[in-house]
């Protein structure tokens, strides 16, 4: 039981943060990671709301975003035509490579470096027909 205590922890700090975030959109967690993030190496989080916040990021190329498991939900973040359910949720730059991250599981992290310029987006593989998505541009 060990294992399932420790889940509970982490579904009770998740639903603290998000206790926080009654209305007002981009309150929060987000909010809270985002001042702990940097230029070069921002943050997103995934939340119990199936949503990824901010769900638009533009940064530079060799940027190395974060997303982070605020939730008690698994999440992805998956930017790979053969993985999605409609592969029309997800596009990158023709020079770019598919990348998924994985099941992320709550209080875990996934860093992806962006190299090639263009537009991404990318969805939530568990959570895709839900609208789970999110998108970056990265700027030369
Ligand atoms: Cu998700």
């Amino acid at each position: 039981m060990e294992a399932n205590r420790g889940a509970g922890k982490g579904w009770f700090l998740a639903a603290a943060l998000t206790a926080v975030c009654t209305g007002a959109p981009g309150c929060g967690a987000a909010q809270k990671i985002e001042l702990a993030s940097s230029k070069d190496r921002p943050l997103v989080a995934m939340t119990d709301r199936k949503t990824f916040e901010p769900s638009f990021l533009d940064v530079r190329r060799g940027a190395t975003v974060v997303w982070r498991n605020t939730s008690a939900l698994t999440h992805t973040v998956t930017a790979d035509p053969s993985l999605a359910a409609d592969p029309a949720h997800v596009e990158f730059p023709s020079a770019a490579i598919p990348f998924d991250s994985g099941e992320v599981q709550p209080g875990g992290q996934f860093a992806h470096r962006f190299d090639e310029p263009g537009i991404y987006r990318y969805v939530c593989l568990p959570w895709e027909t839900a609208g789970m998505a999110g998108s970056v541009r990265v700027s030369r």
